[in-house]
This record gives structure tokens, sequence and C-alpha cells, in this order.
């Protein structure tokens, strides 16, 4: 399998299968295109049909988006989902939400792995939305969402990196540590910290 992923100091959407498939051990490829840059679109349409990152090769079949490609992932791993059907719902909820939802969170705190921006962004509507994420996580099973590691999870990842950027507190720390600790995590983390490429746009003075 491919992966096909954007820059890991900024694509928090490419973040998401990448984590999972890291944790559930499968054997993939991936091909980084650093974003913006002028040979950017190109390059990723000539993998993915939306024009977006993150994409999944395996074979001749292409999966584009990431909640898609983490349902892909689960037909092949199940336990990505908790075994239990109420539980199952309840994670593909938090997971829907945090895919269509949470727009001011990604607008005002965009992910910058390598940056600080202590106090920053926090607008009303973010503080709201913050609140939202703070009470999913305080209903962690521990350490992770459901109990071990899931596709739920791997969605909220972005979130644990943004908070650590812009130095959000939430009740449930123990979450945001257990995800950091994750080996796959530190891995992605050393490689943003070591990307040549900067994003003037999503790069604002520390
Ligand atoms: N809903 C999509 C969003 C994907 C997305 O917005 N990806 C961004 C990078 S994080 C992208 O490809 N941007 C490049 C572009 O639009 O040219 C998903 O869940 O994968």
């Amino acid at each position: 399998m491919l992966l096909v992923i954007g820059n890991k100091n900024y694509s928090s959407w490419s973040l998401r299968p990448w984590l999972a498939m890291k944790v559930l051990g499968l054997a993939f490829d991936e091909k980084r295109i650093p974003l913006y840059g002028p040979a950017a679109k190109g390059e990723i349409l000539k993998h993915s049909p939306s024009g977006k990152v993150p994409c999944l090769v395996d074979g001749s079949l292409v999966v584009w988006d990431s909640l898609a490609i983490l349902e892909y992932l689960a037909e092949r791993r199940p336990q990505l989902w908790p075994a239990d059907a109420a539980e199952r719902a309840r994670a593909r909820s938090i997971s829907a939400e945090m895919h269509s939802g949470f727009a001011n969170l990604r607008n005002h705190m965009g992910m910058n792995v390598r940056k600080r921006y202590p106090g920053r962004g926090r607008t009303p509507e973010v503080l709201e939305e913050i609140k939202r994420i703070d009470a999913i996580w305080s209903q962690a099973k521990g350490p992770f969402l459901f109990g071990a590691f899931g596709a739920a999870d791997a969605m909220y990842a972005p979130v644990v990196l943004r908070f650590r950027t812009y130095e959000v507190r939430v009740s449930n720390r123990e979450y945001a540590e257990a995800m950091l600790a994750l080996p796959a995590m530190r891995e992605w983390i050393d490689a943003a910290e070591r990307e040549p490429e900067t994003i003037p746009q999503f790069d604002l003075p520390e």
C-alpha cells in the first residue's frame, strides 16, 4: 500500500490514517508531497482524484479522504472500532463530528508541530469547540478514547498536536499524554521537526 500525505508539520488530515496504519503495524510506503508549492496540486492529482491528501493506493484501488481510509483499514483490522455495537456507534459519531466540525479550531489553531503559540487563537467560538473536545476526552475509557487505540483516536490526533502548540489545557491530560507517548506520534513529530519546507501563511512568528 502507498499512503500519499502532505507535510508532517502542517497536514492534520494526513496524520490520521498514517498514525492508524503505524499503530496497526501495517506495511506501507509513504509519499510525502509538500503542500501549496507550484507543483503540489499536479503531484497530488496523480494519485488522489479529489486533489487532496491523504490518499491510499492499494494496488488498483484508490481510497481518498481520511475517514474513508480509516473505514477501509477497519475492514482488514476491525479492532479500529470498538467491538460493542453501541460503543462503535459512539466512536463513529465523534469521528464524524471531528471530520465535519470544529471549523473554528481548524481556522484559528492550524496544526504546526514545530511552533509554540501559547494563548493564541482563543476566539469565543474556538473556546466553545475546546469545551466540546474536553467533554469528549473526559469520557475516555483510558488510556485511549475507547480503551485500546482506534479510529476515533486517529481522528483526534491532530487536536492533540494543536493543543500542544497552542498550550490548551483540558481536564483529561492523561489522554493527550497517552497519545503523545505513542512511538508513531513521536516518529511523526520528529519527522515534522526535520522537514525543510515552511508554508508562510501557516507559520506566524512565535
Ligand atoms: N476531508 C478531507 C480533507 C483533506 C484536506 O483538506 N487535505 C489538505 C491537506 S491537510 C490538502 O490536501 N490540501 C491541499 C490542497 O487543497 O491543495 C480528508 O478528510 O481527508
